[in-house]
């Protein structure tokens, strides 16, 4: 999509520091760590959100295929990590373009509220 912020990253027209990428995924470091590993990994496909995305649930594997090949790498399965995506308002959704934030490299409090 023209307009979209995770497109234009994903093509390569705004820089980002990225960890990952095949011919359908990205994976990049968010511009707000909440932790210190924060990264985000996306289809190239663009969808806004993960209910927009469940249409072609092939992309959801495809997504945590990277994920799974990039944290294995990285040796973060040892140690932890955390998989959040965020849909609508209420959960904070921000970017509509969906992706999965992977969170970690130090111990994470309870999630919730
Ligand atoms: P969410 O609130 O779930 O929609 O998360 C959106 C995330 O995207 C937020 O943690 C900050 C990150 N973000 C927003 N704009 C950019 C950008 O231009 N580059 C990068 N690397 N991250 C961004």
């Amino acid at each position: 999509m023209s307009d979209c912020i995770f497109c234009k990253i994903a093509e390569g027209s705004i820089p980002s520091t990225k960890v990952f990428e095949n011919e359908n995924v990205l994976g990049f470091v968010d511009l707000h760590p909440q932790a210190k590993i924060h990264l985000l990994f996306i289809h190239k496909n663009h969808t806004v959100d993960i209910n927009d995305m469940a249409a072609n649930p092939v992309h959801i594997g495809e997504v945590f295929q990277g994920i799974a090949e990039y944290t294995k790498s990285a040796g973060l399965d040892k140690t932890g990590f955390r998989v959040v995506t965020n849909l609508g308002r209420e959960a904070g959704q921000s970017v509509f373009h969906t992706h999965f934030h992977v969170v970690g490299g130090e111990h994470l409090g309870h999630f919730g509220r």
